[in-house]
């Protein structure tokens, strides 16, 4: 199948913005919105449903995933299950390959490097690794590949994170400094400490905050 150029994809972005107001902002259901208080509490406990889970009220969100010049490149949809997140991610301009992405601790992608964000969120402090005997941490999450005109699209379910706060073992992406989903130039090995070996940031969506 062939794919929209570059240029046009922009484009895309961009018209998706103007033509749905809520596009290119963080939205939620306001009578979901998240509580703060339980957020990120460390817990051993194993991942929980949402207790009496409401899929009429259940959150979701359409945030921008940028690039270190600040461009937008792609859209992070996520979406509350009753026993996890789903997370679909489209975006343009990625290299080739398989790319790591995890979840980091704070909604904060403001610089080029996007350490702003943090580190992994990870109350239930296990090691990193989807593959790890002693992981996975909370911010796991499988690979993702961009084919060779640049393009991911990808989703991917987390059972280990939540979109509101006080589910056992499942920190809360909307705490009170909300939390980032960031794209990796490399692969991760889903074992080595701390990121897989995924190396550099290369691209960033903020979750609330
Ligand atoms: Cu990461």
């Amino acid at each position: 199948m062939s794919r929209l150029p570059l240029s046009r994809s922009a484009l895309f972005f961009s018209s998706l913005c103007v033509a749905t107001l809520t596009a290119c902002a963080p939205t939620s259901t306001p009578s979901a919105a998240a509580p703060k208080a339980n957020a990120q509490q460390a817990s051993n406990d194993a991942p929980q449903a949402a207790p009496s889970f409401d899929s009429a009220n259940a959150i979701s969100l359409t945030l921008p995933i940028i690039q270190a010049d600040r461009t937008v490149i792609g859209q992070l949809i996520l979406k509350e299950a009753p026993g996890g997140v789903i997370a679909r991610v489209t975006a343009s301009e990625i290299p080739i390959g398989w790319h790591g992405m995890h979840f980091h601790v704070k909604a904060d992608c403001g610089d080029t490097a996007f350490k702003n964000s943090g580190g992994h969120i990870n109350p239930s402090g296990k090691e990193h690794g989807l593959r790890n005997p002693n992981g996975p941490d909370n911010a796991d999450l499988p690979n993702i590949y961009a084919d060779e005109e640049g393009f991911i699209d990808a989703e991917v379910f987390s059972t280990r994170i939540a979109l509101r706060g006080g589910i056992p073992g499942r920190p809360n992406l909307l705490d009170n400094d909300g939390s980032a989903l960031v794209i990796h130039a490399a692969e991760d090995d889903q074992v080595t400490q701390p990121i897989g070996g995924a190396g550099a940031r290369i691209a960033c969506a903020a979750i609330g905050g």
